[in-house]
């Protein structure tokens, strides 16, 4: 029979397991990426890991998140980052290089090979035919190690791709295309590969666009093709040597078929609150609007932001509207300041901000109170902005700068003729803000540079057999990683202080929440479908541990974040009948009375409802290695007793 792309490279990379849909593999990690928000835990794992030098082929810690420097905490955590770069081996790219998933698509990214990442927007490696992930720090630290990395094999759906981009239409389109067919969660368990005749007429960064919003569709990861085109991009960054051919064969088997002909796509955007509450731009034209961001990994390529120049050159923005431009690279800046496409962007006065996440972790340019912002970022969760009530449609850099302009929601197809713009045969290459790992033979005299916003990461002990706790919150469907454990510029540079965070853990839900864990001396949270969904940042389940969450009860969870609390030995547990939620109310009294037992032999979980006087069933959404795990108290006990 034959293979899928990523059923190739999963075989080439299979340790352990068998490819059956559903099941836990094992697979080998060629590279791994962090960037700074979750690196400084990511890499304090792997300290106490005690491994010397990365075994991986390539690591790369990229500075991206947490550049507003408002203290001493970030830069400090920035220093540390750069000293454990040093001593193990690992590459280490500075503030002010760009956006990790853009860098390493531009760098180091190449067809065939694995990459995790702690950032779920690592997928966006799938761009160039890389197999992605992203993943939560520990599972970084332990690929970093050498060790293996556990997914459940996804099923395989393929997006036929067909036809070709009209003018003004783009990538960004077609993802937001799919996330209205698919949903938040309709990538669940899924790889999501894209082909046809249609992928051959995208260029890298247009793909990475759509695989770094795979992300949004709760997908395991996305991929294109190795073609031409993937070599082009490759041979342009002078990495011609790292190309090879990637394709499914004829007679692949999908377990699901999507096609999509991009001719007849027209400029969409994603409404507040949610990636796949997509609507097209022409029922949104004329709703005045107050900021215009372009930028973040989905979309801050050089061909995007050349795009943008062009609408802007010679115009000058709405005076109503705020446009910043961050590029996702120092090559993408550099390259526009040499062919005159930043003095365009200037002069039409849009706000510069250096290459950075920025405003799309809240690192700055809050909307105004009720503001509707366009972006071209991946994520319009309510309040991740910075601002509560601020509306926040994703949105294509095309219609963006349309937007800009006229002060109100844009079709950009309403500006006649494009600019024709083209990929460069040559990109601009200066690679002098990346650090290369040293001689092996001095990385021991290397001292790591701690500051004292670090504080130690809290560690379970072995589960217990009996658990009795109350039902601390109780919350709905799609909970966001961003609602467990915000960002934003006030507590982002806590990253690496989790006794700091938990006063925020849950605060958009519950401002409470962390008071009452602490007077109940921990709980058990509740909740709907997809709990966990967006980030991966594994402080949402780092911080619940320090808070004594012993478990979530939830009717499903998104991947990233069910493994997150795994790894740190919190129980993920699922509801057999999605009926009993409504069993438990806030603050019932609930029991787990043999759950240590159950868990070992694989059994399906017992609840008590002492409240109520109900008996619940549950089932504990972890593999057979996960179960191991969880009974010695996390993923990092369980590896230091392989060992
Ligand atoms: C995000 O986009 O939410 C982040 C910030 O990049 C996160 C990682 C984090 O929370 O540090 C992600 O996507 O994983
Ligand atoms: Fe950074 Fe935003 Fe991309 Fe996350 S989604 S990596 S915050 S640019």
């Amino acid at each position: 029979m034959g293979k899928t792309i990523a059923q190739k490279i999963i075989e080439a990379h299979l340790v352990s397991g068998t490819m059956e849909p559903g099941t836990d593999i094992g697979l080998h990690i060629d590279q791994t990426l962090t960037q700074d928000a979750t690196g400084t835990m990511a890499y304090l794992e792997f300290e106490a890991m005690g491994v010397p030098r990365v075994k991986t082929e390539r690591s790369v810690a990229y500075i991206d998140h947490n550049t507003l420097q408002s203290g001493f905490e970030n830069a400090d955590d920035h220093r540390y980052i750069q000293s454990v770069a040093k001593k193990h081996g690992i590459y280490f790219s500075r503030p002010g290089n760009g956006i990790c998933h853009q860098l390493h698509l531009e760098r180091f990214g190449a067809p065939g090979k694995t990459l995790i990442g702690s950032d779920s927007h690592t997928p966006t490696g799938g761009g160039i035919g890389m197999l992605a992930f992203g993943a939560g720090g520990m599972d970084v630290a332990v690929a970093m190690g050498g060790g293996e990395y556990h997914i459940n094999m996804p099923t395989m759906t393929k997006v036929q791709l067909t036809g070709k981009l009209s003018p003004w239409v783009s990538a960004k389109d077609v993802i937001l295309a799919v996330l209205d067919k698919l949903s938040v969660k309709g990538g669940v368990g899924k790889i999501i590969e894209y082909g046809g005749p249609g992928a051959a007429t995208l260029t890298v960064p247009e793909r990475a666009t759509i695989t770094n919003m795979g992300a949004e569709l709760g997908a395991t990861t996305s991929i294109f093709p190795s073609d031409n085109v993937t070599k082009a991009f490759l041979a342009a960054q002078g990495r011609a040597d790292q190309w090879e051919a990637l394709s499914s064969d004829e007679d692949a088997v999908y377990d699901e078929i999507i096609e999509i002909d991009l001719s007849s796509l027209e400029p969409l955007a994603a409404c507040p609150h949610s990636p796949d509450a997509v609507k097209p731009v022409s029922q949104l034209a004329g709703m005045k609007i107050d900021q215009c961001c372009i930028g973040s990994c989905t979309n801050s390529s050089y061909l995007d932001m050349m795009r943008v120049a062009a609408v802007l050159k010679g115009k000058t923005i709405h005076p109503d509207v705020s446009l910043t431009i961050g590029c996702g690279s120092k090559q993408v800046y550099n390259m526009l300041a040499a062919n005159g496409a930043l003095a365009d962007i200037i002069a039409a006065g849009a706000r510069i901000l250096e290459c950075a996440c920025g405003p799309c972790i809240g690192m700055g340019q809050s909307p105004n109170s009720a503001g509707v912002s366009l972006r071209t970022f991946n994520r319009n969760f309510e309040g991740r902005s910075g601002t509560a009530d601020a509306q926040v449609y994703l949105v294509s850099p095309e219609t963006a700068a349309a937007s800009a302009i006229a002060g109100c929601f844009t079709d950009p197809r309403s500006l006649g003729e494009p600019a024709e713009i083209t990929m460069p045969e040559h990109f601009l290459i200066n690679d002098n803000l990346i650090i290369p790992p040293i001689e092996e033979t001095l990385m021991e005299t290397i001292e790591v540079r701690r500051g004292p916003n670090i504080k130690p990461l809290p560690i379970a002990g072995p589960l217990e057999n009996r658990i009795t706790q109350k039902a601390v919150l109780k919350v709905g469907d799609n909970i966001t990683t961003d609602h467990i454990m915000p960002a934003g510029a006030k507590i982002l540079p806590y990253r690496s202080n989790i006794p700091y965070l938990s006063q925020f853990c849950f605060a958009v839900c519950d401002k409470e929440f962390s008071q009452r864990c602490k007077a109940e001396g921990g709980g058990m949270v509740i909740a709907g479908h997809n709990y966990g969904q967006g980030s991966s940042r594994e402080h949402a389940a780092l911080v619940p541990l320090y808070l004594g969450i012993k478990a979530v009860i939830a009717k499903s969870y998104a991947r990233i974040h069910a493994a997150n609390l795994a790894n740190t030995g919190i129980l993920p547990l699922q509801f057999q009948d999605e009926a009993d939620y409504d069993r438990i109310d806030p603050m019932d009294e609930l029991s787990l009375p043999n759950v240590q037992k159950e868990i070992a032999a694989g059994q399906p979980i017992t609840l008590q409802n002492l409240t109520k006087h109900a008996q619940i069933k549950l089932d504990a959404v972890l593999t057979p290695r996960q179960r191991e795990m969880v009974l010695a108290g996390g993923l990092l006990n369980y590896t230091k007793l392989e060992k």
